[in-house]
């Protein structure tokens, strides 16, 4: 842990008129740290507010939408939550990239680019970093403000599923619980109520599945023209990627989305068998041991013959 959670809730208490940053493409995490931590300086009687993100979808904008600022809000103390690099900042937040006085984040990699500096690696998600920033602070969790932890999370865990899941998540979890949050309606308004643009657009994609390698490597693609006809959004697409991996037998899931920009997004997710991060730096990409990707400057059926042959060299050794 980069800092600690006294002085970084010190810092907190010593400030007021605070401005909440997100990343972009907002998430769970980050949008539920923000108005989880708004929630709690108001509560201490401070002005907070959480920074307009114009990319922010409506299955997370209420929790930072009602809390924006008014135009001619001047902020006294910036704080940048999970977010892992100035760059990381939508382009309306980048005037602030220079001036965050705080930073909470479960990013390693984070250079802690604030004046304090509050950086967990080893946590799943920072809205666990923000409990415990908020109880040092001196306030209780109420509902609204364990919601918006809550969901930060199950978010970044897969519903308290994937392997950076601690024991402390489900701690943080179970407090949010004791304050009165539904865990179950939540879990299931996220994981598992899909809007009818994303059903139509999952049927196409298991339609269009072709497989490879004995079975071991699954293509799926997303054309714009289904888009455009489904009417499926960003939102609707999302974590659709890991859809490929379910099949048994499946190791690499490549899944292509044709771009308006006549590009081609891909993004793997893999078991532990393959490294998804070798595959995609191949063609310009990078990310993760188990989820990757990539936008290829090229139209799909190119993008899956690139990808297959990046694939099959990872397979052979050969990168
Ligand atoms: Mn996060």
């Amino acid at each position: 842990m980069i800092g600690t959670v006294s002085r970084t809730a010190e810092a907190l208490l010593g400030q007021d008129r605070f401005l909440i940053l997100t990343h972009r493409r907002p998430d769970g995490d980050t949008t539920g740290s923000a108005g989880a931590l708004c929630l709690a300086l108001r509560k201490l009687g401070k002005t907070a507010y959480t920074a307009p993100n114009h990319g922010v979808t409506r299955r997370y904008s209420s929790h930072i939408e009602p809390y924006y600022p008014p135009e001619d809000f001047a902020p006294g103390c910036i704080v940048a939550v999970d977010c892992a690099a100035p760059d990381m900042l939508p382009s309306e937040m980048a005037q602030y990239a220079e001036r965050v006085d705080v930073v909470i984040d479960h990013h390693g990699s984070n250079p802690g680019f604030g004046r304090v500096n509050l950086v967990g690696g080893h946590y799943a998600a920072c809205a666990e970093i923000i409990c415990e920033v908020i109880e040092a602070m001196g306030v209780e969790l109420d509902m609204d403000i364990a919601r918006g932890i809550y969901v930060g999370a199950s978010t970044d865990t897969g519903c308290f599923k994937f392997s950076n899941t601690t024991s402390n998540t489900h701690l943080v979890a179970a407090k949010c619980l004791d304050a009165g949050v539904d865990g179950g309606e939540i879990n299931r308004a996220l994981f598992e109520t899909k809007s009818r643009a994303r059903y139509e657009i999952e049927r196409i994609l298991f339609g269009s599945m072709a497989f490879y390698h004995e079975g071991k490597v699954a293509v799926a693609l997303i054309r714009l023209e289904d888009r455009r006809r489904t009417g499926a959004d960003w939102d609707d697409l999302d974590a659709i990627a890991g859809i490929p991996r379910q099949i048994e037998g499946v190791e690499v899931g490549l899944t292509f989305t044709e771009l308006e920009s006549g590009e081609t997004k891909v993004s793997v997710r893999t078991t532990k068998e393959v490294d998804a991060a070798a595959i995609c730096m191949q063609v310009g990409g990078g990310g993760h041991l188990r989820a990757a990707g990539a936008t290829l400057p090229c139209a799909s059926a190119e993008a899956i013959q690139r990808m297959l042959d990046a694939t099959e060299k990872v397979y052979r050794g050969e990168a």
